[in-house]
């Protein structure tokens, strides 16, 4: 999978993907994060990319040109299966969205700034638009290594353990059960006795049960019950 993104603050992309199990999916070649820095697409001069708004008002806005510029090049070598613009606007990411970009081959994240980019590169340019929750960040960037970072761990073969992924919170719309590892007493605090039952039956049971209850007393909402 391959997955591109354009910035402004490239430098902000580096780290999230220079370490454990993204670092993992890039070495073993099952995911390739290019960034591109807007302000090499740029005509105007000191690579300015933003302009104040028509209509007057406050905050800057991110000029179409430069997008065009940067998304058009891309597309002479790359076919994208979505153009993704991060915006607190768009539709909330979530597990369902994040496993079902997992399956795409190539995908373009936008990262917006300032007070937005021109509507008319949404309109014509963009195929998705993502938040990553109900509150604002200075920038996209942060969002699109979220996002990258969720969508690249479920690409088969990235985590060691290929049934990991599927014990996560929200896979089955449950949160995570309780998890315990040595010692097995702690200042007298005990691991529940079940854990070290041996019985997996027993202890599946358990896992369902705890995840249940988690779920109905933090996120009522993930369950259909009334
Ligand atoms: Cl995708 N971008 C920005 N700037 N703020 C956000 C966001 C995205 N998602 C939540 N807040």
């Amino acid at each position: 999978m391959r997955i591109d993104i354009i910035s402004v603050v490239p430098d902000l992309l580096v780290s999230p993907f220079a370490h454990s199990i993204m670092k993992r999916a890039k070495d073993r070649g099952l995911l390739e994060v290019n960034v591109i820095n807007l302000r090499e697409h740029t005509t105007y001069a000191r690579a300015q990319v933003d302009h104040y708004q028509f209509g007057g008002g406050a905050g800057m806005v991110m000029m179409i040109e430069p997008l065009v510029n940067a998304i058009e090049s891309l597309q002479k070598h790359t076919v994208y299966d979505e153009v993704i613009f991060l915006t607190p606007d768009g539709e909330t990411f979530n597990q369902q969205t994040a496993n079902s970009l997992s399956l795409k081959k190539n995908l373009l994240l936008i990262c917006g700034h300032y007070k937005g980019i021109d509507q008319r590169f949404r309109d014509h340019f963009v195929t998705r638009e993502l938040s990553i929750g109900d509150y604002v960040l200075s920038g996209g960037e942060l969002a699109a290594a979220v996002l990258t970072d969720a969508i690249g761990r479920l690409i088969p073969g990235v985590l060691n353990d290929g049934t990991s992924a599927l014990t996560d919170s929200f896979q089955d719309n449950l949160l995570a059960p309780p998890v315990y590892t040595r010692p097995e007493t702690f200042r007298g605090w005990k691991v529940p006795d079940v854990l070290m039952s041996g019985n997996h039956k027993l202890i599946d049971e358990w896992r369902q049960e705890q995840a249940l209850c988690r779920t109905r007393e933090r996120r009522p909402d993930l369950l259909d019950e009334d």
